[in-house]
């Protein structure tokens, strides 16, 4: 019942976004199309002229990366081209606990013809025309706008890690396309793990090191002169 509750608001929720032109890839996701997952790489390249789409005008991705800079998670697509803002729409699957068997199902598995094995809670979908992209999380529809820009064949999204939970690391991927259709999803098979960077250790420096042994030699001549007294 939960399950049929959250695709149904899923299949609403993709209605609703301008890529809901898009019909699901019915290419079989055959073993030859599987690629070993891209896991704990926070950056790769994509082949140029391997778009399955059927129109004039096909975006090619040909990287794709996403990495903790500060406190955000940054995306970034490139392709090919220049991208024309007024024809360039995609979706970015966030599996933020990297447990494909929780979250909802991931666009690219539908969009694209490869397998993500990613479950995803968060999904950000864009259309380069507007400098603001949608954040979507999967459990409940909740929506929230992050800030996108485009230049030359790049287009990027600056992500609040607390808009997403702030995870330790996240596993991506990606569909791009134009509004009539998907053209090219990435990683070929798999995803990418961005990983946020671990909090620093304090670390006690030289001065700190000659104040404690001060401090504590201090300490114990204290204790000694009291016990002297005692
Ligand atoms: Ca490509
Ligand atoms: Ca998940």
């Amino acid at each position: 019942m939960r399950n049929s509750i959250a695709v149904f608001l899923m299949v609403v929720f993709l209605a609703s976004i301008s890529e809901g032109a898009w019909a699901p890839n019915a290419m079989p996701k055959t073993q030859a199309a599987l690629k070993v997952p891209a896991a704990l790489k926070d950056a790769i390249t994509d082949p140029i002229g391997d778009t399955f789409g059927a129109g004039a005008v096909q975006p090619d991705i040909t990287s794709f990366s996403a990495s903790f800079t500060g406190s955000a998670l940054v995306i970034s697509i490139t392709l090919s081209n220049a991208i024309d803002p007024t024809n360039f729409v995609g979706l970015v699957d966030l599996d933020t606990d990297q447990n494909p068997a929780t979250g909802a199902t991931p666009t690219v598995d539908l969009y694209s013809p490869y397998t993500s094995q990613l479950g995803d809670e968060y999904l950000l979908s864009f259309d380069a025309a507007n400098a603001q992209a949608s954040l979507s999380r999967t459990s409940d529809a909740t929506m929230t706008a992050v800030p996108s820009s485009v230049s030359g064949g790049t287009i990027t999204f600056t992500v609040p890690a607390s808009d997403i939970g702030s995870p330790r690391a996240v596993n991506l991927a990606t569909v791009v396309g134009t509004q009539p259709e998907p053209t090219d999803a990435a990683p070929n098979g798999g995803f990418i793990t961005a990983s946020a960077q671990p909090q620093a250790v304090p670390t006690m420096n030289e001065w700190g090191m000659i104040i404690f042994m001060l401090a504590a030699g201090l300490g114990s001549a204290y204790y000694l002169r009291r016990r002297k007294r005692t």
